[in-house]
């Protein structure tokens, strides 16, 4: 078998997601970092392997899998425990639309090409593109905390991590690093402290990666 590659970048959060579910799952695999801050993500070579220029990208059983969803997906579908998203089809519903959330709703307005091309060819100053950061972060961690009542247990649905949790841990890391205030949701804070002290969450943390290995 070949061995499981990972390209990524260690402040990524769509990475981020994919290094906790490649924990979840046991699978051992290497990192290969595109530096993001540097451009390394436009270079040819980079994207004859991923046309849209992103991180992650995963090479797995002689695949090239792009898309942090997608590529967790395959995860799940190829590694059957933990699972990630329950068999109910209105559970199931209920942690995709929580996933969903970060990942269709706040990150894509949020990721590095975004914040460029507002302080780029739209000329916006810093401040006016923190302000868009946060307002959109904000709008999805509102709405994500009310979403989790029904169902949070541990986690965001129930006792065990789910593809909700994947999508949720990386958000507040970019949060908190962007000073977006967290405190007005428990539910979140809470579960990010039940994740972190998981051992597949915690060594997918951004620290804890070798920044440009
Ligand atoms: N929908 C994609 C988003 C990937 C994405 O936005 N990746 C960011 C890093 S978090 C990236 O590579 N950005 C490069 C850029 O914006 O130039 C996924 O979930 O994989």
């Amino acid at each position: 078998m070949t061995a499981v590659l990972l390209h990524d970048y260690y402040r990524s959060s769509a990475a981020y997601r994919v290094r906790i579910a490649l924990n979840l799952k046991g699978v051992d695999y290497r990192r290969h970092s595109v530096n993001l801050a540097e451009g390394e993500q436009r270079d040819a070579a980079y994207r004859a392997l991923n046309p849209q220029g992103f991180v992650p990208l995963l090479e797995i059983d002689g695949h090239k899998l792009t898309q942090s969803l997608a590529i967790i997906d395959y995860l799940d579908a190829t590694h059957r425990e933990p699972r990630f998203v329950p068999d109910d089809p209105a559970q199931r519903s209920h942690v995709l639309a929580m996933a969903l959330v970060v990942a269709c709703d706040v990150h894509p307005l949020n990721n590095l090409r975004v914040l460029k091309y507002l302080s780029g060819p739209l000329g916006q100053p810093e401040d006016a593109r923190d302000a868009w950061y946060r307002h959109w972060v904000t709008e999805g961690l509102a709405a994500l905390e009310a979403m989790a009542h029904p169902g949070a247990g541990d986690f965001l649905f129930g006792d065990a991590p789910t593809l909700a949790d994947i999508c949720l841990v990386p958000q507040l890391y970019n949060a908190r690093r962007f000073a977006v205030p967290i405190t007005p949701y428990p539910t979140l804070r809470r579960v990010d402290e039940n994740c972190s002290a998981l051992s597949p969450f915690a060594e997918a943390h951004p620290d804890r990666q070798e920044a440009h290995a």
